[in-house]
């Protein structure tokens, strides 16, 4: 049996993580021969919900859980952590304006990046969910100067996957005949999913639907799903979230079958600003990503993949204060 791995996970007593947790336990992220040791953190108010998640992890009696943390210091929930999935985050309360709620999650996030640069493993792989997903990865690797930026990163798995089902079931093919889709940019309404580079079965995805369709169709689909959930359910998506969570875990663990999009800080790829995080076409190996590189963009694409961008430079703007 290999040795456990530390995992932490923030926001434990969330909804996401009702789900996120109990597919960890069970070995869905590292494999069914990796032991892993569970760090939960929540706030001091959340305490009570999270020792109920604990109770039931245990109930399940996972073989590859070791021990269970639970805790409202971040100091002890990141301590050698070797994967740390930052999913708790400030939701938008009444009358709060998006910059408020940058501010807030900053607060958070800035306590996190340190806590992490004084106490994890140094090859620590940090995914953040929690939204602003995007900026707030931005803000906790700012203050963990210890920490390679790189290992950084923020979640648009589920933008692709979602955007994998819709293609799919459009060309009424399977979600694993398409390859090559990419999210870029943000993980908000500015998003941009791309099927310029797309293939189902091998054709090129423009072959096989409409221009009218994928401009006035899949991508505001993908771009809203998120509200779409919200209507149908009553609550923000959180299984799927969960499960994408995992697929990018995975992947950049253990490695990637073709292309997906991770949000990661821009090396100035494809014109992009440098000193962002932006959801590009990765290929993950070995433990690590990597930039796919090459694509042709059109005119349409340039001005998509510069709008999501700009509200990501403005989003920075918004904390820059922050950032030390
Ligand atoms: P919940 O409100 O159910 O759970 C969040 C949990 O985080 C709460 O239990 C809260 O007490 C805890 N928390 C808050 N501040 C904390 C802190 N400083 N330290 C530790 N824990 C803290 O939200 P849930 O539905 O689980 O969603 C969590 C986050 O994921 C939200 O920000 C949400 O917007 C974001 N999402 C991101 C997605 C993505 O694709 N990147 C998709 C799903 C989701 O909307």
């Amino acid at each position: 049996m290999k040795d456990p791995v530390r995992i932490a996970i923030t926001g434990g007593a969330g909804q996401i993580s009702y789900s996120l947790i109990f597919r960890i336990a069970a070995g869905d992220m590292l494999g069914p021969d990796q032991p892993v040791i569970l760090q939960l953190l929540e706030i001091p108010q959340a305490m009570d919900a999270l020792n109920g998640v604990v109770m039931e992890v245990n109930d399940c009696a996972f073989p590859l859980v070791q021990d269970i943390v639970a805790t409202d210091d971040p100091n002890t929930a990141f301590k050698d952590a070797d994967f740390a999935l930052l999913v708790g985050a400030r939701p938008r309360g009444p009358g709060m304006e998006r910059k408020d709620l940058l501010e807030a999650n900053a607060a958070i996030f800035s306590v996190q990046g340190k806590a992490l640069n004084d106490h994890a493993s140094r090859d620590v792989k940090v995914l953040v969910v929690g939204n602003p997903a995007n900026t707030n990865a931005l803000i906790a690797s700012a203050n963990a100067p210890d920490i390679d930026a790189g290992q950084f990163t923020a979640m648009t798995r589920l933008d692709h996957n979602r955007a994998l089902t819709q293609l799919a079931q459009k060309t009424g093919k399977h979600v694993t005949d398409v390859e090559n889709m990419i999210i870029w940019g943000n993980h908000s309404a500015t998003q941009y999913p791309d099927l310029a580079q797309c293939k189902v079965d091998g054709k090129a995805a423009f072959d096989l639907v409409e221009r009218d369709w994928y401009e006035t169709d899949f991508i505001p689909t993908v771009q809203q799903r998120g509200a779409a959930i919200i209507k149908a359910r009553g609550a923000s998506s959180a299984a799927s979230a969960a499960s994408s969570a995992i697929d990018h875990m995975h992947d950049w663990a253990l490695g990637s079958k073709g292309i997906v999009s991770m949000a990661i800080p821009s090396d100035g790829s494809y014109g992009i600003e440098e000193g962002i995080i932006y959801s590009y076409p990765v290929r993950c190996q070995g433990g690590k990503y990597e930039i796919v590189q090459g694509f042709e963009l059109d005119e349409f694409s340039q001005e998509k993949m510069k709008a999501t961008e700009k509200e990501l430079r403005e989003e920075r703007a918004a904390v820059e204060h922050l950032l030390g």
